[in-house]
């Protein structure tokens, strides 16, 4: 009989950090044990123990189209069997850089790396090294990665840590990083009246997804895009997660803001390990070779993760997002009300295939809100959804994502188990 998850998490948390090789699925702030899966096909996912959930983590936003869709499954196979990688350039890697390139209209130039924290990182860099200005601007609850700027305050995993700094970030790290509470322009104003020639850039998720779902407050971007512009600063929009899912073209394209600078990541790679930055080639040309400021990496862009990129793009692109969106909300205010109908406080943030329950009667506009869920009623939710095979974020402070994959089935089933519900 193969191990069970539970014989297998023991076995694991003596050779790997917590037996988890990323901190949010040891499922902790759930106080639950996490699950080893075996497999996972379209909007399911299957444990080790040969139990099939209704997937809604998507392994934290790459599959889009669902699991193992089989026009990705076959580009990865066709490009392992011409050789996982070359540490050299091949057309791949010039394929999914026009595809990019023409769906999000910021950009003339786009480099290659292999996660979402590379991406921001090196974009930090890259807006240091162009401006000669070292401060950035990052936001409470948005998380870009575990680079060591960026770990002020950051929102995914981290927040359900609680750590206000993290261990080994020198102080001298963080000096340069300046907070201020998402969807609050008076605060970045502040900053900026406060460092008029010093701050180099502001990053921000132009969706909050890493303290649940944050939607931008009317004029935020906007305001974001003005003061770069008055200030000299750059605009990183950090669409690792909303980058091909919010819309074709991203949150950029939707929300007709051009950032000077984008950080991608989870879809691009439909399931393999790609991060992106990109932008204008007044900034792009800095990169090394062509420029000064120094990136490399020994996986990125190799023929693989490009293959299943390419595929998963070239779906994408005549995807009916709008269906889907409409499908997601339609889906997400049913719960809501089912909830709602159980005594319980409860508000709903959706946008795109991405929703947020939270528990609380507060509007849910920035980290300071989305605090005053309550944690034990989101732990109750997802062991009872779990226990009834619907497959939940392990924190409250996540975005559920849905994918092209998800039936009317599979809804029907999440709102028959979420009506089980007792809190
Ligand atoms: P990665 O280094 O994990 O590929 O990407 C970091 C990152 C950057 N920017 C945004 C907006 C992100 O959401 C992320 C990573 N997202 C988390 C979950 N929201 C990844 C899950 C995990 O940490 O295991």
């Amino acid at each position: 009989m193969a191990a069970d998850s539970s014989t297998l998490y023991a076995r694991a948390k003596e050779v790997i950090p917590g037996g988890v090789n990323s901190p949010i699925r040891a499922c902790l702030s759930v106080e639950s044990e996490p699950l080893f899966m075996a497999s996972a096909k379209g909007s399911t996912i299957t444990s080790v123990e040969g139990d099939t959930y209704i997937d809604f983590v998507q392994s934290w936003g790459p599959m889009l189209l669902g699991h193992a869709h089989p026009a990705v499954t076959e580009a990865a196979q066709k490009a392992c069997a011409a050789g996982a990688s070359f540490g050299a350039p091949c057309p791949a890697e010039l394929e999914l850089a026009e595809l990019v390139i023409d769906a999000l209209p910021s950009m003339d130039m786009v480099r290659m790396v292999n996660s979402g924290t590379e991406a921001t990182m090196t974009a930090l860099r890259l807006a240091r090294g162009y401006t000669k200005r070292d401060k950035v601007i990052k936001f409470e609850g948005c998380y870009h990665g575990h680079a060591d700027a960026f770990l002020a305050a950051a929102g995914s995993g981290y927040a359900d840590l609680c750590i206000p700094g993290t261990p080994g970030v020198p102080a001298d790290t963080v000096k340069d990083t300046l907070l201020a509470p998402y969807n609050n322009l008076d605060r970045v104003k502040a900053l900026f009246e406060l460092h008029p020639e010093d701050i180099a850039a502001i990053i921000v998720e132009p969706t909050a997804g890493n303290m649940g779902l944050v939607p931008p407050a009317e004029g935020f971007l906007e305001g974001l895009r003005t003061l770069c512009d008055q200030y000299g600063a750059l605009l990183i929009f950090d669409e690792v997660i909303t980058g091909f899912r919010l819309s074709y073209g991203g949150a950029q394209s939707r929300f007709n803001i051009t950032p000077d600078l984008t950080t991608l990541g989870k879809i691009i790679g439909g399931g393999f390990p790609v991060g992106a930055y990109a932008g204008k080639r007044e900034y792009m040309q800095h990169i090394a070779p062509c420029g000064t400021v120094f990136q490399a990496g020994t996986l990125s862009g190799n023929p693989v993760a490009m293959a299943t990129g390419i595929a998963t793009l070239n779906i994408l692109k005549n995807a009916d997002y709008a269906a889907l969106e409409q499908r997601t909300a339609a889906f997400a205010t049913e719960l809501l009300g089912i909830l709602k109908g159980k005594g319980v406080p409860v508000t709903l943030n959706t946008m795109a295939s991405m929703f947020t329950i939270f528990f609380t009667e507060t509007p849910v506009t920035d980290f300071a809100t989305a605090k005053t869920a309550n944690p034990k009623l989101y732990t109750a939710f997802y062991k009872q959804m779990r226990a009834q095979g619907i497959y939940l974020a392990s924190l409250g402070f996540e975005a559920a994502m849905v994918s092209f994959a998800h039936t009317d089935e599979d809804f029907a089933r999440a709102l028959d188990a979420a009506r089980k519900v007792q809190f």
